[in-house]
């Protein structure tokens, strides 16, 4: 199984104060930032634009692993891939051109991920993974933080993996939403490696964010 990588979700950091925030996820020794795109359409909310990666980008050398929650990702792929994506992800269940999707984020030079809501099941991936680096299953509905994990995704997981090793394939499996101390060793245990903290690790408020960051790995690398 690939190694366990920590995705910090820059959501639920606090945007008044975010190079304190970004700093303290770099002395915590999160791998990533997991940064939310959302277009009012496929998901009912907004996050970040673009405004705030190009801002973001020259500050820190953190990976952005950038997670698309619109429903026409096309456009989207070369703004986002020149603005210091390193990798991006896009939904399986918006478009009917997947295959091309994933030529143009391979064309710039970017790793690539699809997502699956909780509801979409994992045959849709079958002749999909041989052009991906990375699943990313989403643990809740896409759009809003703070929601309640759906526990359904957790065999998804597994047969996602078993997909991956018949077909001799090693990649990252990301799991967002609701990941904390219940739910990691149980995704872990069916094969996720990649971990995006939120408001129910990194981001709770119960320590500071590298405190939070350093314990959320512990977590991880131990379950
Ligand atoms: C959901 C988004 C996620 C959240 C993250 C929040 O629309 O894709 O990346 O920001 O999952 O984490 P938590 O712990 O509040 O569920
Ligand atoms: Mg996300």
């Amino acid at each position: 199984m690939p190694e366990v990588k920590i995705s910090a979700s820059l959501d639920c950091a606090n945007y008044l104060n975010l190079l304190h925030d970004i700093r303290q996820l770099e002395e915590g020794k999160v791998d990533m930032i997991h940064i939310d795109i959302m277009d009012g359409n496929f998901v009912p909310n907004f996050a970040v634009g673009t405004n705030l990666l190009r801002a973001l980008r020259p500050l820190t050398s953190l990976f952005f692993d950038v997670h698309l929650m619109v429903q026409n990702p096309e456009p989207f792929i070369p703004i986002f891939a020149q603005l210091g994506a390193d990798s991006i992800t896009f939904h399986a269940e918006v478009t009917s051109r997947l295959h091309h999707l994933l030529s143009l984020v391979k064309k710039q030079g970017k790793k690539v991920g699809i997502s699956l809501n909780p509801s979409t099941p994992p045959a849709f991936l079958e002749y999909l993974l041989p052009y991906l680096d990375m699943v990313l299953l989403m643990t809740v509905d896409p759009g809003f933080v703070g929601q309640k994990f759906v526990p359904e995704v957790i065999p998804k997981v597994g047969q996602v993996r078993a997909m991956m090793e018949k077909q001799g394939l090693d990649l990252d499996i990301e799991v967002d939403g609701g990941i904390g101390e219940k739910t990691v060793p149980l995704l872990k245990e069916k094969g996720a490696n990649v971990f995006v903290g939120g408001t129910s690790s990194i981001f709770s408020g119960k320590e500071g964010v590298k405190e939070a960051a350093l314990r959320f790995r512990r977590l991880c690398e131990e379950s």
